[in-house]
């Protein structure tokens, strides 16, 4: 690994707020690709966050500082993932679905979206079904994204898309779905018009279900 990103991705493992911010510009100063520096530098090191986590030598308090850190690095690196775009693709409304706090690959997809030239409504997350039908009465969503974590918050996928049904919803949005345990099986059987495995797809994705 480049040296740049090796520093990087150590100080995201050791939750290192300032290093990884460090990181982050010196590996810009050193002209690396901003999409590089995200995957092999930051996403790798919460890959392995999550691993040390598996095996017991990492508790949620790391794992908690490991994702500040990687906040901290992601803030400054967004300008940089950013394009110019100005007119609106779409306007998404994104949130992790109840019971569900992590937010990082949520954030991920939103600003990348956003480079895209979608208009996002990000709603947070632990966000509960009627939050996500709002969403689409009030601001006017085309997309709902709901992302999720934990096998034991999928469910609430399905939840909200009941909820999006019940309102009588479902045939004025695009619903997409994502996160680590998320599959395309699973996209399937709960009704979802599509998943993708990470951020650059899911904007691929969102794209080609408006054409439609
Ligand atoms: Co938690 N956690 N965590 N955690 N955490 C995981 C998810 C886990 C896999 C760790 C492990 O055991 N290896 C495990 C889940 C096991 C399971 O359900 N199968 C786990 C657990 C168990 C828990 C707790 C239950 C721990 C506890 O309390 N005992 C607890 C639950 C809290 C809750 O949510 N109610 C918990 C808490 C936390 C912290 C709060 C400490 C922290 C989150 C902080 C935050 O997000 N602000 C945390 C972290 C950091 C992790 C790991 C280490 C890293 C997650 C991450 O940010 N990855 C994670 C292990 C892992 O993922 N390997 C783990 C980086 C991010 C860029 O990737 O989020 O996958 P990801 O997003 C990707 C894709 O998935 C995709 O695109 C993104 C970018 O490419 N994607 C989408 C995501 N959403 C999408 C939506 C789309 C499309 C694509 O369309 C809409």
């Amino acid at each position: 690994m480049n040296e740049n990103l090796s520093a990087l991705y150590h100080a995201i493992l050791e939750g290192d707020v300032h290093g990884a911010q460090a990181g982050v510009q010196a590996a810009l100063d050193a002209r690396l690709e901003p999409g590089s520096i995200l995957t092999e530098g930051m996403i790798a090191a919460m890959k392995e966050v999550g691993r040390l986590f598996e095996e017991g030598e990492y508790y949620v308090p790391e794992m908690l500082i490991a994702a500040r850190a990687m906040q901290a690095g992601l803030s400054l690196l967004k300008p940089h993932l950013l394009s110019s775009n100005v007119m609106s693709a779409g306007k998404v409304a994104i949130g992790t679905v109840k019971g569900d706090l992590h937010d990082i690959g949520k954030n991920l997809v939103a600003l990348m979206l956003e480079g895209a030239g979608f208009e996002i409504i990000d709603l947070g997350v632990d966000v509960a079904p009627e939050i996500f039908v709002e969403s689409i009465t009030t601001n006017g969503a085309n997309i709902v994204a709901l992302s999720a974590l934990l096998t034991t918050t999928m469910p609430n996928m399905k939840a909200a898309i009941e909820a999006i049904q019940q309102a009588g919803l479902r045939d004025k949005v695009k619903i997409i779905i994502g996160g680590a345990p998320v599959t395309q099986a699973y996209a399937d059987q709960i009704g979802a018009d599509g998943y993708s495995t990470d951020a650059s797809r899911a904007v691929s994705l969102a794209k080609s279900l408006l054409k439609k």
